[in-house]
C-alpha cells in the first residue's frame, strides 16, 4: 500500500532497474468514496532520458480495491513507469501496482469479491441466504465458480453469473458476477454456523476466500 497522504495531483514512479519492454499495467486503487470517477495517466521514461511518453490514460469510474488494467499498444521500452493521478475525490493511494512486461512471467491475480449480507448473525425464513459477487481480474468475461462451506463442509457450488447494475457501474466486467444462494435446507436451524464463501482462481484452481467471509449465521424458521 502506498498513500500520498493528500488529494491529487500526486504521483508514484516505479524503477524497473533497466529498460524493459512493457506491455501493460494493472493497478488496485484504495479510495474513499468507494466508487468515483478518477483520472490517472501512466507515463514511461527510458534509461537516461528526461522526456516521458504517455502510455495510457485511465478516465472513468474506479472502485476501492478493484483492479483496473490497460494494455500498451504498441509495447514501449522504458525503465521508469510513473502513475500520475490528476483527478480523484480521494487521497491518492494504491494497494498494488503491477507492470506487465515481456520476458517476465505474467502475474496471476487472485479472485476478488465480497460475501455480503446481514451481519446481525440471525436470519429468518427466506433471509437465510449467502450472496455477493466474485470476479477474476485476469479475465472478467469468465464466470467464476463459487462454493459455500458451512462449518468447513462444502454444501454448494455454482457460478457467479447473475447481473447486478452496481457491479457493472463499478467496472466489474459487464456486471454478471453475482451469486445468491438460499441456505434453507443446507444448514440446520437454531444453532450458529460458520458460512464461508470462496471463489476458484481461473489460472490455478485455488480456492480463495472472498472479502468479509466467513460470517456466522443462525437461521430461524420465522
Ligand atoms: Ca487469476
Amino acid at each position: 500500500m502506498w498513500n500520498a497522504g493528500w488529494f491529487p495531483p500526486a504521483w508514484i514512479e516505479l524503477d524497473l532497474g533497466k529498460d524493459t519492454l512493457v506491455t501493460g499495467i494493472r493497478l488496485m486503487p484504495s479510495q474513499v468514496p468507494n466508487v468515483a470517477r478518477t483520472v490517472h495517466r501512466i507515463y514511461g521514461r527510458a534509461n537516461g532520458k528526461t522526456t516521458e511518453i504517455l502510455l495510457h490514460e485511465f478516465d472513468g469510474i474506479t472502485s476501492d480495491g478493484a483492479w483496473i488494467a490497460a494494455t500498451f499498444d504498441p509495447p514501449r521500452r522504458v525503465r521508469y513507469v510513473r502513475v500520475d493521478t490528476v483527478a480523484s475525490p480521494s487521497w491518492v493511494a494504491w494497494v498494488e501496482i503491477a507492470v506487465v512486461a515481456t520476458g517476465l512471467e505474467a502475474p496471476n491475480f487472485l479472485p476478488e469479491g465480497y460475501h455480503e449480507g446481514s451481519t446481525s448473525g440471525v436470519a429468518a425464513g427466506a433471509l437465510c441466504q449467502a450472496y455477493g459477487w466474485a470476479s477474476d481480474p485476469d479475465d472478467r468475461t469468465k464466470d467464476l465458480t463459487v462454493r459455500i462451506l458451512v462449518d468447513g463442509k462444502d454444501v454448494w457450488q455454482g457460478p457467479a453469473r447473475d447481473f447486478r447494475a452496481d457491479l457493472r457501474e463499478a467496472g466489474i466486467g459487464d456486471g454478471t458476477a453475482s451469486f445468491w444462494v438460499d441456505l434453507r435446507g443446507l444448514v440446520s436451524r437454531g444453532v450458529p454456523h460458520e458460512i464461508r464463501v470462496q471463489a476458484r482462481d481461473l489460472q490455478t484452481n485455488a480456492w480463495v476466500d472472498l472479502s468479509q467471509t466467513p460470517r456466522t449465521l443462525t437461521t430461524r424458521e420465522r
